[in-house]
């Protein structure tokens, strides 16, 4: 595979502070020497090459930005740099580390009690435990408001029944934050995953984010103990804090695949020949590269002004919610345009492009479809709600 050349056209570089490229760099190496080799097996064999994970927490990357013990502390900008270097590698490798980060170790940090954080954030920050984040549900994937998993007190305990789909890294999970209704309010939980009447199979058969483990989570009586509630957050704003900060990711982490799948078709462009010349040479083919590139710098200056915005304390929902749409929707338009300029080899496991491809579909799909945040901008900007008819 040729060296990776990152675009960026507009010196975004130039706009960074040197830890923040340090920060960058670090992750780039490790993701082109340890993880590129390993990605085309994992995805087509659809596994997560669990064996890596503590070379992750070496980088720091599980959950640095938050504020506890010896945590580097990464800044919103190196944060989400990050993600856009681990993406390059494969959605599923950003997913792994969103996942635990913004949704298993953020809620920990934000709503645990003393007890929750220092049980479970430095297993979490060292890799030593992984955790999952349960708030879908079979019925209920859009508006998870409508869950129906529920907990219900008894005595010292809690008892959960319910179930969740379609959860990252569910049946490699030592423990679940789940989301529930206690007496009609939703509820988060902190449930250890070897708890008695918990259990996670696996879902096979994906085509999308297959270097990722996806799972159901049941839960049939499970007993908490009382002190399993995160005490002071209730209703939907507390697992869609969580999604800001998973959002905030994911608009910086599909960049990254965009990134490597421009990188590929330019250097495909310019080595194969077709009627005696580059394929880089045609028109048309610098059409696509350009637009790509455009598109991709586009997203580029959106994030970073993202980072700066969380940076300062000022950044919205509706901003994130604005990134996160329109950079997967480019991210995925391009990897199918990239697709389609590698002609056959396009669909070639040698090649990386229809891999991300088939991952964007899933990544516009998760933390909000694309339609969810039209909705969710439209009623920002109108005042009127159109989710419910
Ligand atoms: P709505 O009435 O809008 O809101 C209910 C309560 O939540 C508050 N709220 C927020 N709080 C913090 N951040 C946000 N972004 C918030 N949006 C809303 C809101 O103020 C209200 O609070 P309160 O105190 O008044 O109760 O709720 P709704 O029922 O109309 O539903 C709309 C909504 C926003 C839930 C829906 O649009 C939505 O976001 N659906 C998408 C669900 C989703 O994104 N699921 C993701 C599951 S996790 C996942 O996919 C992980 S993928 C793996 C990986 O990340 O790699
Ligand atoms: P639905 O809500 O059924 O939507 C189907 C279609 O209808 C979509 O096109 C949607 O945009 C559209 N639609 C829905 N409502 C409206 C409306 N009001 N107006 C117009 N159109 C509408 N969840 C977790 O909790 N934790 C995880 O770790 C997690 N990981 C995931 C990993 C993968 C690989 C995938 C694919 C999903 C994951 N999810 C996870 C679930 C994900 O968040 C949901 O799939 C997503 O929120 C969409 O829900 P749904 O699939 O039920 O689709």
């Amino acid at each position: 595979m040729a060296k990776y050349e990152a675009p960026d056209f507009f010196d975004i570089d130039g706009l960074l502070t040197e830890e923040e490229r340090m920060v960058r760099d670090a992750v780039r190496d490790w993701v082109s020497e340890r993880w590129m080799p390993v990605v085309e097996e994992a995805y087509r064999d659809g596994f997560f090459p669990k064996d890596l994970i503590p070379e992750l927490a070496e980088l720091g990357v599980l959950g640095g930005n938050l504020d506890y013990g010896d945590f580097p502390r990464l800044g919103p900008v190196a944060y989400g740099l990050v993600m856009q270097e681990l993406e390059r590698g494969d959605s599923g490798l950003r997913s792994f580390v969103s996942v635990q980060g913004a949704l298993v170790m953020y809620p920990i940090w934000r709503y645990g009690t003393d007890e929750h954080r220092d049980t479970w954030l430095p297993k979490l920050h060292s890799g030593e435990a992984v955790g999952c984040f349960g708030l879908t549900e079979p019925d209920h994937g859009s508006d998870p408001g409508g869950m129906e998993t529920k907990a219900v007190r008894d005595g010292d305990e809690f008892v959960l029944n319910g179930a969740k789909m379609w959860i990252t890294n569910g049946s490699m999970a030592d423990v679940a934050v789940v989301w529930a209704k206690l007496d009609g309010v939703v509820r988060g939980f902190v449930v250890p995953t070897d708890t008695p009447g918990f259990s996670a199979p696996e879902q096979r058969g994906k085509h999308s984010l297959r270097a990722s483990v996806t799972s159901e989570l049941i839960f049939q009586d499970v007993r908490l103990p009382a002190s399993a509630i995160f005490p002071d957050v209730q209703g939907l704003g507390g697992p869609l804090s969580c999604l800001n900060q998973a959002r905030y990711g994911i608009a910086w982490g599909v960049v990254g695949a965009a990134q490597a799948v421009y990188d590929e078709v330019r250097q495909y462009g310019l080595a194969r020949t077709q009627f005696d010349r580059p394929l880089a040479s045609f028109q048309l083919y610098q059409a696509k590269l350009v637009d790509t590139l455009s598109e991709i710098t586009k997203a580029q200056l959106m994030n970073l002004r993202l980072g700066r915005l969380k940076e300062a304390g000022t950044l919205t929902p509706y901003q994130v919610s604005m990134a996160k749409r329109n950079a997967c929707h480019d991210a995925l338009e391009i990897a199918r345009r990239c697709r389609d300029m590698l002609g056959a080899n396009g669909v070639a496991g040698e090649y990386q492009t229809m891999r991300h491809m088939c991952n964007l579909e899933s990544v516009k799909t998760y933390e909000g479809t694309h339609d969810i945040h039209t909705l969710i901008l439209g009623r920002a900007i109108t005042g009127h709600s159109a989710f419910h008819g």
